[in-house]
């Protein structure tokens, strides 16, 4: 594997991790604009509904993302795709 593959596979699991840490700092409740991102996060990552994120769910969910950055489908993600996902992600939260 590639020095730059490892640190771009780095910077996405650790993406992945932070989407988890996320919701986990949410308020009890949530807050404001907020407000139940937490439980919709969690209920779109618990495919069989049972109410947690087992490790494979987790993992389906990181490779999902992956997918969507890897534009070309080349089976890796440059710099590039990762610029224009992140400024598609920007595009769908601004109001
Ligand atoms: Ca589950």
């Amino acid at each position: 594997m590639r020095r730059s593959t490892r640190w771009i596979l780095g910077i996405l699991s650790a993406a992945c991790v932070a989407s988890g840490a996320a919701w986990a700092t949410e308020p009890e409740g949530g807050a404001g604009k907020g407000q139940g991102r937490a439980a919709q996060w969690l209920e779109s990552k618990d495919a069989d509904g049972n109410g947690e994120i087992s490790r494979d769910e987790w993992m389906t969910s990181c490779e999902a993302r992956f997918d969507k950055m890897d534009a070309d489908g080349s089976g890796g993600v440059t710099g590039e795709e990762m610029k224009a996902a992140r400024q598609k992600q920007r595009q769908r939260r601004s109001p």
